[in-house]
């Protein structure tokens, strides 16, 4: 039924395509001949198979394997994939009569509708320049930045530019996990191209790359690949030494303050215990133009959220948009980002995202802009902090060192949109928060 797969903490069950599959067939078969009596089955099998597609935490102390294996053996459930170190949980296609029986369980903490996750990127198109990636210390003396980064994402495609680990993993069901779409790719380039000739240079230049595929070629993904995903991070990723995660997607979702456990989000609880554990996540604040409350994870207080601003040139100058990509003002915070109010200020920072050129899946370089692209920046500042030894503590201390250098910077150095310069909504008068523009000059 389940098999582990070894060296990964993460049980998946083989299940998903193919079995499902032969299911299907067999119950057809059982449809055309209902008197036959299927010897050995000991699920019944039913005429459709369970189409609720769910998320089901269980409490503490729970074994999530155990349990969902004899969940599992129920009718009307099918489980996909099982989380015991980030949370205790499992991914399962349920039916109603299934859900509700399974929500009376007093093992079970909440069951929550597995979400769609989808990439902060528009497929259109000089932002390690604009924080001063080019001013640290590494860049300064051709090095190489030690310190690891998972990027958790559409996979990362191996490109002579970028310092890919072997290790990874697929989310997704598949195998491997080569960029079938370019996103994954562009975010790893910006945080770690290598400082040669070649391609571009990242914040962080050569930083080991974890290519963490939770996101299909479509750059969609859901509760059950993300879970996945930060369950690496709390388990291979840990003892590999990955403190930092990126994550440039989301859903739709409220911050309950409580680690998701009032508002049955299974993502927060996750992200909350790998925190705890030890690493930071940098996400993308969203591409809505709108606050990022209701965007998950952006909106958790525990991760460090990256808003988008736009920079043409490298430099705190306004110029004119470059031919082919047009995305607002220069110096500005994007009309596109989403943006914080005064309540989750504390936990964000601006970066460049628009016209970013980076790594192509496909070889050589390409341009995209969004809010998915400011967060691989603020990832690649976390891990040359980290490398340089200017940044250490809890993923909390880290956070909030990469933003009080950010903090300290002059004036001159921002954007349109940032803490000295607050863009305020006619009208209402609610600030727009963005938080100061990162800075990797200083490590
Ligand atoms: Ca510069
Ligand atoms: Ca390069
Ligand atoms: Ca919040
Ligand atoms: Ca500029």
């Amino acid at each position: 039924m389940g098999r582990e797969i070894v060296g990964l903490g993460l049980q998946r069950f083989v299940k998903a395509g193919v079995v499902h599959q032969i299911r299907s067939a067999l119950a057809a078969i059982m449809i055309a001949a209902v008197a036959v009596v299927a010897p050995g089955l000991t699920k019944p099998v039913s005429a459709a198979p369970p189409s609720g597609d769910y998320i089901v935490a269980l409490k503490d102390g729970i074994d999530a394997t155990a349990f969902a294996a004899a969940a599992d053996a129920r009718s009307g459930v099918d489980v996909e994939q099982v989380y015991s170190v980030a949370l205790r949980a499992f991914h399962a296609h349920l039916t109603g009569s299934a859900k509700a029986q399974l929500a009376q369980d007093p093992g079970v903490r909440f069951i929550s509708s597995n979400r769609t996750f989808k990439a902060f990127a528009q497929a259109l198109p000089t932002g390690v320049d604009r924080i001063d990636g080019d001013r640290s210390t590494v860049y300064a003396a051709g090095a190489s930045v030690n310190t690891p980064v998972a990027v958790l994402d559409t996979g990362v495609t191996p490109d002579p530019d970028l310092n890919v680990q072997a290790a990874g993993q697929n989310c997704l069901g598949g195998v491997g996990w080569s960029d079938l779409n370019g996103h994954g790719t562009h975010i790893a380039g910006i945080i770690g191209a290598k400082n040669n000739a070649d391609g571009v240079v990242g914040v962080a230049p050569g930083a080991p790359i974890y290519p963490i595929q939770v996101l299909n070629s479509s750059a969609n993904g859901s509760d059950a690949s993300i879970l996945c995903g930060i369950e690496w991070v709390t388990t291979v990723g840990k003892a590999l030494g990955v403190r930092v995660a990126n994550l440039s997607a989301g859903s739709f979702g409220d911050d309950d303050g409580n680690c998701g456990m009032t508002n049955a989000d299974p993502i927060h609880l996750a992200i909350c215990h790998a925190t705890a554990a030890g690493a930071l996540f940098v996400v993308a604040a969203g591409n809505s133009g709108g606050a990022i409350t209701l965007t998950v994870p952006a909106n958790y207080d525990e991760v460090l959220t990256a808003t988008w601003m736009t920079d043409y040139d490298g430099a705190p100058s306004k110029i004119s948009p470059p031919t082919g990509c047009n995305q607002g003002p220069d110096e500005r915070a994007s009309a596109n980002s989403s943006w914080a109010y005064d309540y989750d200020e504390n936990h964000i920072l601006a970066a460049p995202g628009s016209c970013i050129t980076s790594t192509s899946n496909t070889g050589g370089t390409m341009v995209m802009s969004g809010s998915s692209m400011a967060a691989p920046h603020v990832a690649g500042t976390v891990a040359l902090c980290i490398d340089r030894g200017a940044c250490s503590g809890t993923p909390a201390d880290i956070m909030q060192r990469v933003r009080t250098d950010a903090a300290a910077r002059p004036s001159t150095f921002g954007f349109d949109g940032d803490p000295f310069r607050p863009i305020v909504a006619q009208g209402s008068g609610i600030t727009q928060n963005y938080g100061y523009l990162v800075y990797a000059g200083g490590y």
